[in-house]
C-alpha cells in the first residue's frame, strides 16, 4: 500500500496522457491533479486550440482515438473535409466531434471565461473527476527554432510533420505567465510530483519553467519517467530533436538534461527495463520497469511502480 496520497502529475501530450490514465485508476480526485502544458495552444480557423488538455481529457474519459494516437474516438470528418474542398485550412485535421469541444471552449473563453474554468466545465461534462489545471491561464506559445525558421508549435510538428531540423526552443508568454493558483494551493500539502513520459523540451519545459513551480515543489519528491526507450521515443519527435541539439537520444541524456537544466528538482529517475544494462551511470536513483504502455493494465502496473517509487525515495 503506498504512503504518498496527494501526486501532482505533470503531462503534456498522448505519452503522458497513457500514464496519467494508470494514475486516475490508483488514486481519487482528491489524491491527483493533473498540470497541463498550454504551450501546444493555437488559434486555428478562429478557434482556440488546446492539444495537450484535450488529449489528455479524451484519454481520462476513455474518449480517445486510438487508431490516430490523437483526437476523439468514432470521429467524423465532414467539416474538415468540406472545408479543404472549399480551398480553406486541412492541414490541422479537426474531426466534426472535436470541433464541437473546441467551439464549446472558445465562446466559453469569448463569454470571458478562464482557461481553467472552460477546462473544468468541459471535463466535468465528460464525466472526469480529476481536476485537469492548465499551468497557466496565461497564454504561453512554444516556438520551435528551426532550419525552417521560427515554427509555431502545430505547424512545426503537424504542418511540416516534424521534417525541419530544429537548433532551439521559444516559449512565448512564459515569462509573463502566472502559474495557476490551484496548482499553487495543491502543491502546498502535495506527497510527490510525477513528470509523465512527455518530450522533455516541448512538454514539459512550458509547464516546469512557469515562475513559481519550481519554488512551490521545492520541498516535495520529484520523479520523472523516461520517454526515450531504447533509443527512440515512444512517440512523437523527441528522440529526432535530441539528435539535432547534438545529444545522445538516450534515456540517460534526457536525465542528464534534467539534472543539468533543473538542478535539485528530481529525486528519481524511471527507464524502461530494456534500459537496464546502463542504469549504474544515471545521476540520480533510477528504477527500470516495464515502462512501454500498451495496455491498460500496463498504464496501472507503471503508475502503482511510480507510486512505490515516491514512497522509496520518500524513505
Ligand atoms: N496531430 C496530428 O498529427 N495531426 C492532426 O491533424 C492533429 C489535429 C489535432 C486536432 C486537435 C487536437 O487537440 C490535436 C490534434 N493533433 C493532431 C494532435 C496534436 O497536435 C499533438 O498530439 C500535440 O500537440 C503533441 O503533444
Amino acid at each position: 500500500m503506498s504512503r504518498a496520497r496527494k501526486i501532482l502529475a505533470v503531462t503534456g501530450g498522448v505519452g503522458g496522457a497513457k500514464l496519467a490514465v494508470g494514475l486516475a485508476q490508483l488514486l481519487g480526485p482528491d489524491e491527483l491533479m493533473f498540470a497541463v502544458n498550454v504551450g501546444d495552444d493555437f488559434t486555428h480557423l478562429g478557434l482556440h486550440i488546446s492539444p495537450d488538455i484535450d488529449s489528455l481529457t479524451y484519454a481520462l474519459a476513455g474518449q480517445n482515438n486510438q487508431e490516430l494516437g490523437w483526437g476523439r474516438a468514432g470521429e467524423t470528418w465532414q467539416f474538415i473535409e468540406t472545408l479543404g474542398s472549399l480551398g480553406g485550412d486541412d492541414w490541422f485535421r479537426l474531426g466534426d466531434k472535436d470541433m464541437a469541444l473546441h467551439m464549446r471552449r472558445s465562446l466559453m473563453l469569448q463569454d470571458g471565461a478562464s482557461l481553467s474554468a472552460a477546462t473544468q466545465e468541459i471535463t466535468q461534462r465528460m464525466g472526469i473527476a480529476h481536476r485537469v489545471i492548465p499551468i497557466s491561464d496565461d497564454p504561453i506559445r512554444t516556438v520551435v527554432q528551426s532550419a525552417k525558421g521560427d515554427l509555431m508549435f502545430q505547424h512545426y510538428f503537424v504542418r511540416e510533420r516534424c521534417a525541419p531540423s530544429v537548433h532551439g526552443f521559444r516559449f512565448d508568454g512564459l515569462s509573463d505567465a502566472a502559474l495557476n493558483p490551484a496548482l499553487a494551493a495543491y502543491l502546498a500539502d502535495c506527497d510527490g510530483v510525477i513528470i509523465c513520459p512527455s518530450n522533455p523540451f516541448v512538454s514539459v519545459a512550458p509547464v516546469i519553467e512557469v515562475a513559481g513551480l519550481l519554488q512551490a515543489s521545492a520541498h516535495i519528491p520529484c520523479i520523472a519517467v523516461s520517454p526515450i526507450v531504447a533509443g527512440a521515443a515512444i512517440k512523437g519527435p523527441a528522440a529526432k530533436m535530441m539528435q539535432e541539439l547534438n545529444m545522445p537520444a538516450t534515456a540517460l541524456a534526457v536525465a542528464e538534461h534534467y539534472e543539468k537544466s533543473y538542478p535539485g528538482l528530481l529525486s528519481g529517475f524511471v527507464i524502461d527495463a530494456s534500459d537496464q544494462a546502463s542504469i549504474e551511470q544515471f545521476p540520480l536513483p533510477t528504477i527500470a520497469t516495464p515502462a512501454v504502455m500498451v495496455s491498460l493494465e500496463d498504464r496501472i502496473a507503471l503508475a502503482s511502480r511510480c507510486m512505490a517509487f515516491l514512497d522509496e525515495l520518500a524513505g
